[in-house]
């Protein structure tokens, strides 16, 4: 009986253990989780202020967006007068509610623009590009392009 007892006892003791231990393995990686944590979102933030600096400076000078719109809206070119660097795509949309061209002599020319349609050009020349639209004439636009 005494041995069947230590035994008993014996069992309990190691189910203790082994039970502990697993409490202790199941913490250990939470304490180690919740150490990560914080030091990622301190990385995290390390990263986020060079990448902020680097992204206005870069955007501003290098990462010039390859294409940029021109709205149609009110008899009007929006903005009127456009700087892109060269190899720039221009895109007119026509968000007015009636119809209008992009026409430059030569140049290009968009046809009749219905509402909600769009025009592109890609400029891979440098100069100044002076556009109308043919129903109006005094719908007048620029495109500069530098080099
Ligand atoms: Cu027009």
């Amino acid at each position: 009986m005494k041995k069947i007892i230590l035994l008993t006892i014996a069992i309990a003791i190691l189910l203790i253990i082994i039970i502990g231990g697993y409490f202790l393995i199941n913490r250990s990686p939470g304490s180690v989780n919740e150490k990560t944590s914080p030091s990622q979102t301190k990385l995290n933030q390390n990263q986020y202020v060079p990448d902020i600096g680097n992204g206005q400076n870069e955007s501003g000078q290098v990462n010039e967006p390859a294409e940029v719109p021109v709205e149609i809206i009110n008899i009007k070119f929006n903005p009127q007068s456009l700087s892109i660097n060269k190899g720039t795509t221009v895109i007119w949309t026509n968000n007015d509610s009636m119809q209008h061209t992009v026409t430059a002599n030569d140049n290009f020319d968009s046809g009749i623009l219905a509402k909600g349609q769009s025009f592109s050009h890609k400029f891979d020349t440098a100069g100044t590009f002076d556009y109308i639209c043919i129903i109006h004439p005094n719908m007048k636009g620029q495109i500069i392009v530098i080099e």
